[in-house]
């Protein structure tokens, strides 16, 4: 009987999975029974390895998740897991060029509230000059505890801070193209890790393309997950309550509404309107909830 092992899954392409093991990065098939789930083995996942005899390596299982970002393709399918085993989200974003997409980047505060990661900001090209009015409107998510890291991928600001904040956590970076994300990714992972980022690159849309989300090593033990498409991830089967839960400076309010199945919209006596209303939490945000609350419902089985 050969050893077992563990290690995490950073990428998949073809089948193969290369899966950090500390002190190096082995690729691995997967068994045979496991392989019917294949899809079920996703970046970030913490899995058993067999080592053969041919110095080969193969993953056996799968072992418990603590976090996961996943999405269904259709109402009622199954669920797909876009990322595993994360816990942070960075929302990176831009101060100017693009101009910031506040609905975006409440789509994205929303989907780490719930799913149970602590979430920040990354204000990127702060070397820009930017609109005062959109540079005010991120003073609402201060307010609402999110914290801002400004940062220039061009001039080398705020690297080393966001470098500590990643520290050795596993952080899934979100936000709109344009906004810095690979240059800033530049500025932060290991020679060896840009290797491989370059090569899945160049591969384009071969057939061995790497799929879906990709987690790179940086140099403090953490990790990155590079994940597209996560703009697209739709919202459904949310009660309002929950919705409005991952709104952290409305969730004072939930419970106090006249109605328990208040969908804070037209409802008299809600408590989150009156939030709103007393200029307490931002008609903006608010904003965004109705929107979100939409979707969900239109999406929803
Ligand atoms: N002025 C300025 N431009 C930047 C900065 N970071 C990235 N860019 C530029 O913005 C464009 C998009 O950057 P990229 O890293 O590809 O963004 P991504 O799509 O989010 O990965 C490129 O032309 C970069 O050179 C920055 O801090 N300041
Ligand atoms: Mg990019
Ligand atoms: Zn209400």
């Amino acid at each position: 009987m050969s050893a077992q092992t563990e290690g995490r899954v950073l990428r998949s392409a073809g089948g193969v999975y290369s899966v950090d093991c500390g002190d190096r990065i082995l690729d691995c098939a997967v068994r045979g029974r496991l392989k019917l789930d294949e899809e079920q083995i996703n970046p970030g996942d913490f899995v058993l390895l067999e080592h053969l005899s041919d110095g080969s390596c193969r993953i056996e299982g799968l072992l418990p998740r603590s976090t996961k970002l996943s999405r269904r393709a259709v109402a009622g399918s199954r669920e797909q897991v876009i990322v595993a085993n994360v816990d942070q989200l960075a929302a990176v974003f831009a101060a100017g060029e693009p101009a910031p997409d506040f609905r975006l980047l409440d789509r994205f505060l929303v989907l780490a509230e719930l799913n149970e990661l602590s979430a920040f900001i990354v204000l990127n090209k702060t070397d820009l000059p930017s609109d005062d009015r959109a540079m005010r409107a991120f003073d609402v998510y201060r307010e609402a505890g999110y914290d801002i890291l400004p940062t220039s991928a061009h001039r080398g600001d705020g690297i080393s801070e966001l470098s500590r904040r990643l520290g050795d956590h596993a952080t899934v970076f979100a936000g709109p193209s344009g906004v810095g994300k690979s240059s800033l990714l530049n500025l932060l992972l290991p020679e060896q890790e840009l290797k491989v980022r370059e090569v899945s690159r160049k591969r384009g849309r071969g057939r061995h393309t790497t799929v879906g989300s990709t987690f790179y090593r940086l140099p403090g033990g953490g990790y990155v997950a590079d994940t597209p498409g996560l703009q697209l991830l739709v919202l459904w089967d949310l009660s309002p309550d929950e919705l409005a839960g991952a709104f952290p400076e409305f969730s004072s309010a939930i419970g106090g509404c006249r109605f328990n199945d208040c969908r804070h919209v037209l409802e008299p006596d809600c408590a989150v309107r009156s939030l709103i209303e007393a200029g307490s939490a931002s008609e903006a945000r608010y904003g965004s909830y109705r929107a979100l609350l939409d979707e969900a419902r239109q999406e929803g089985p």
